[in-house]
């Protein structure tokens, strides 16, 4: 039988493609890769051809395509369980912070790009901005299990969901509070998170953030 394929874009800048991946790699089901190059003439039409939602990730099954990263987990988290926390208050807490992810932090994600290439180069931030990321922090911090290394303990699709924000904090040199770095410290040294950025590096595709750095 065909393994699913999981329809990315460019590793350097699809963050959201970057959470489906690292969740589908946690849960150790089997499946391929194959990226369609963002912002260039054909990406439109291409990305129309395979995701209903006009969007990536999308993953073909045997079953059917799924778009959007978060359904992509749950259908993952369907078959793999210990991709969320195993108790149920922890569970339904990390099902929130990742909802706060999938539809807010929206001036951070406009102003603050995910771009792999980009390494500890400021910006400076409006107050918009700076409010998400001191919610960002607030949230963690509310939620952080004191003697674990993740956010709810064990690592879960939460933290697949904040680990391009960990990313974003590092390329535009955010200072953040010592448990809020440290967090994202963990996050950035995983293994599956380090072979993703490593092949964003060998990416050469149109930037579509040169203008605003
Ligand atoms: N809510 C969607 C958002 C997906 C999304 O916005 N993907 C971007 C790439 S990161 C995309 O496909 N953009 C289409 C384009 O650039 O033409 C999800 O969680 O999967």
């Amino acid at each position: 039988m065909s393994l699913p394929v999981l329809y990315i874009g460019n590793r350097r800048f699809s963050s959201w493609s970057l959470r489906a991946w690292l969740v589908l790699q946690k849960s150790g089901i089997e499946f391929e890769t194959r990226l369609i190059p963002l912002n260039e003439g054909e990406t439109r039409s291409a990305i129309s051809e395979i995701s209903p939602g006009g969007t990536v990730p999308a993953l073909h099954t045997a079953d059917g395509v799924i778009w959007d990263s978060l359904a992509i987990c749950e259908w993952a988290a369907e078959r793999k369980p210990d991709l969320w926390p195993a108790q149920d208050m922890l569970r339904a807490r990390a099902r929130a912070a990742v909802s706060s992810m999938h539809a807010g932090f929206l001036s951070l994600r406009e102003h603050c790009p995910m771009d792999l290439c980009r390494e500890g180069v400021y910006k400076d931030l409006d107050d918009v901005t700076q409010m998400d990321i001191a919610v960002m922090q607030a949230l963690w911090h509310d939620v952080m299990t004191p003697a674990g290394e993740f956010m709810f303990g064990e690592w879960s699709i939460a933290d697949a969901f904040f680990t391009p924000v960990a990313s974003r904090f590092r390329s535009y040199a955010v200072e953040l509070h010592s448990e809020a770095q440290s967090y994202c410290d963990t996050l950035l040294s995983e293994k599956d998170y380090l072979d993703w950025h490593s092949k964003a590096q060998l990416e050469d595709y149109t930037n579509p953030y040169e203008n605003p750095l």
